[in-house]
């Protein structure tokens, strides 16, 4: 059964000798978190909370994977809207737009303990229209809402070093800096609610297409008699250079996709992100044909693996 703390474990061993991702100076504030969603992201970004020497409590929809946080110092909420009520900042990291509906709205939800002096921050990447509709049902409670996508997969979230892209109310970014801290390398501020949500949707956006291309380069050279090792070796040293090449490329050589960023999350993506462009009319042939090949790979049963299993798709 999966083991969060092993897992995190596992990982936070790894950064033993890199004093740039230390997080012994940081401050917790005393504010009392709640964290939801202990998924691949979550799990590393709580633990984070947690070590670093915050209050935290922790809700899932599986309660079972609750258990690991509790050994590691957390409190457990019975429902969301208890732990609202219990905390001052509710951090929230789920699968997607109906996931995050689901906590707000939905019975015992994130609105029902909602009122002034609470305050939600949302990380997980959804629609612009249910950040905007999620800022407005909590602030006419008069609670405060920051959206915070981030930048950065599952070992960035198990080291503390995502790039954390935030939008809404300016105060509670600030009030979230020690947790920030201990969850990313660096924190943006947006200004209004959505742009964060846009940042990240085209981060993700140009990813899936870089992802693609990439791919169907490798398919090419194995086809015309190349050796895809030495491609990887050659683009290793060029200008396209990258910790997603590299990375990538090691997980088509060793043809091995465990989900450091789920393909059927990159497929959402391009899906937000057709309808920003179409949105902003702005036209994105590439990404509307890297959009079915993700589509294609979900289809093919390749949703849980990583991105980079798109590989499979194209080299059919
Ligand atoms: P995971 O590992 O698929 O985790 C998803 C989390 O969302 C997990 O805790 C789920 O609970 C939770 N979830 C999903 N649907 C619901 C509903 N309907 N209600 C409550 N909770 C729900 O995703 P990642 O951590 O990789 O990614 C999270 C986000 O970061 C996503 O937006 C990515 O695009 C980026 P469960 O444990 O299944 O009960």
């Amino acid at each position: 059964s999966f083991n969060s703390l092993a897992l995190y474990n596992s990982f936070q061993a790894h950064l033993s000798d890199r004093t740039e991702d230390k997080k012994e100076d940081i401050v917790p504030t005393d504010k009392k978190i709640g964290f939801i969603g202990l998924g691949l992201m979550g799990t590393g970004m709580a633990m984070n909370l947690i070590k670093t020497g915050h209050k935290v409590t922790v809700w899932n929809r599986t309660a079972a994977k609750c258990a690991d946080f509790v050994t590691a110092g957390a409190t457990e909420a019975k429902n969301v809207s208890d732990l609202v009520s219990e905390c001052d900042i509710v951090f929230s990291m789920v699968s997607d737009s109906e996931a995050l509906r689901a906590i707000v709205f939905g019975e015992h939800g994130v609105l029902d303990g909602m009122k002034k002096g609470k305050a939600l921050v949302d990380m997980s990447t959804v629609d612009i229209g249910t950040v905007t509709g999620l800022e407005g049902a909590i602030t006419a409670r008069e609670g405060r809402f920051l959206e915070a996508p981030v930048v950065g997969s599952v070992q960035p979230a198990m080291e503390g070093s995502l790039v954390i892209i935030g939008a809404g109310d300016s105060n509670l970014f600030d009030d979230c800096t020690s947790c920030f801290q201990a969850m990313g390398k660096k924190a943006f501020f947006l200004g209004d609610v959505g742009n964060g949500s846009k940042m990240k949707i085209i981060i993700n956006m140009i990813t899936g297409c870089i992802m693609s291309g990439f791919a169907e380069g490798m398919a090419v050279a194995d086809r015309a008699g190349l050796s895809q090792e030495t491609l990887l070796d050659v683009l290793n040293l060029g200008a396209i250079s990258s910790p997603l090449i590299s990375g990538k490329g090691k997980a088509i050589l060793a043809n091995k996709y465990p989900p450091a960023f789920p393909l059927k999350y990159q497929q959402k993506d391009m899906r937000l992100a057709l309808a920003l462009a179409d949105q902003v009319e702005q036209p994105i042939p590439v990404s509307a044909a890297v959009n079915e090949l993700f589509k294609r790979a979900k289809n093919l049963g390749l949703g849980e693996k990583d991105i980079s299993a798109v590989y499979k798709a194209v080299n059919m």
